[in-house]
């Protein structure tokens, strides 16, 4: 069984450990968001890959969903002393490495999806990890500041990180999406898949942006598969992060019946809710999509692993409808 699987961060990699459970033989390409990315003291961080990457290798920090276990920071403690920031960006020193030789890749003329291919052979991810686009593409955030009442667009990781997403997201742009191709091997995964799965990562900065880049949506739309999304908003709210925040920037309620009619019909077959929100299932159907309300709180392995066999079951049933 071929499955292809948007990701973004968190919320992705730990539904791909509960697919890679539920499902050991299925051969699994995760196209991975890229908008995140960010250039710190002159290298290039991947938090979405490299997430991704950690969790199905064995290296990420369980806890915090991001960055390496057992870090240190003397690194980004020292960077401070010389007065060279960002400090709000938790950039640990196993971590940097990781940064250092992607960039000396990507300096030696190695394309992203090339170098992510050379990342993955130390940590053998148990998938094949493609970056959406080897363009660069990173999203933006455009705010008002309180006390200024100034207008001004930041970029992503300042407004999640440094602002814990406090201000309301007026505008969120994958600068460069527009532009930008899909990588190497995307668009033809999505052609040879058996099921294209949308896990509970962000519709807008994860989801969103893979979609973002030309050619993409429009070959899962054509793939005459099944396509099956779970749910991020459980109960109106994001399990984890600030889904909220930018859905709003976009006009999309957060309720687990509104993202499914943001990606549409034509794209979505099946979408999963949570129990909690069972009552949305006939909203969701009356968009076009099959809807089921299960439990969607990867609180464990197994959990994560119950929701992929469940949205694999979907796909069954749409692909037979
Ligand atoms: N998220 C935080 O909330 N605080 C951090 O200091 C932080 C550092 C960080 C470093 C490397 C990395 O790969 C991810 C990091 N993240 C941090 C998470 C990151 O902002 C998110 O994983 C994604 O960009 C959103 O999915």
């Amino acid at each position: 069984m071929r499955i292809v699987v948007l990701a973004g961060g968190i919320g992705g990699a730990r539904f791909l450990r509960g697919l890679q459970q539920a499902s050991p033989d299925a051969d699994i390409t995760v196209i991975g968001n890229t908008g995140d990315d960010i250039h710190l003291f002159g290298l290039k961080v991947c938090p979405d890959l490299d997430t991704v990457m950690y969790t199905l290798g064995g290296g990420i920090n369980e806890e915090q969903g991001w960055g390496r276990t057992d870090e240190t920071f003397h690194l980004k403690e020292e960077l401070a002393a010389y007065g060279v920031g960002p400090e709000w960006f938790g950039l640990g020193d196993r971590d940097f490495a990781t940064h250092i030789v992607r960039t000396q890749m990507l300096g030696a003329g190695y394309p992203l999806s090339a170098v992510t291919e050379a990342l993955c052979d130390r940590w053998k991810p148990g998938v094949r990890l493609i970056p959406m686009s080897d363009d660069r593409v990173e999203t933006h955030v455009a705010v008002t500041l309180p006390d200024s009442g100034e207008r001004k667009v930041i970029h992503f990781q300042e407004y999640w990180v440094r602002l814990r997403a406090s201000l309301a997201a007026e505008a969120v742009v994958p600068v460069g999406a527009e532009q930008a191709k899909p990588a190497p091997g995307v668009l033809e995964a999505i052609a040879e898949a058996d099921v294209i799965l949308f896990p509970p990562s962000n519709p807008v900065v994860s989801i969103g942006t893979i979609l973002a880049v030309p050619g993409i949506r429009e070959a899962i739309a054509d793939a005459g598969v099944p396509v099956v999304g779970l749910s991020p908003i459980v109960g109106d709210a994001p399990v984890r992060g600030m889904a909220d925040k930018v859905l709003a920037a976009v006009g999309v309620e957060s309720t687990a019946a509104a993202v499914a009619e943001h990606y549409g019909s034509g794209l979505l077959d099946g979408w999963l809710v949570d129990t909690v929100d069972a009552s949305a299932v006939a909203r969701v159907e009356s968009a076009g999509i099959r809807c089921r309300a299960v439990p969607l709180m990867m609180s464990d392995l197994d959990a994560a692993a119950r929701m992929a066999r469940e949205a694999l079951t979907l796909a069954e049933e749409v692909r037979g409808a």
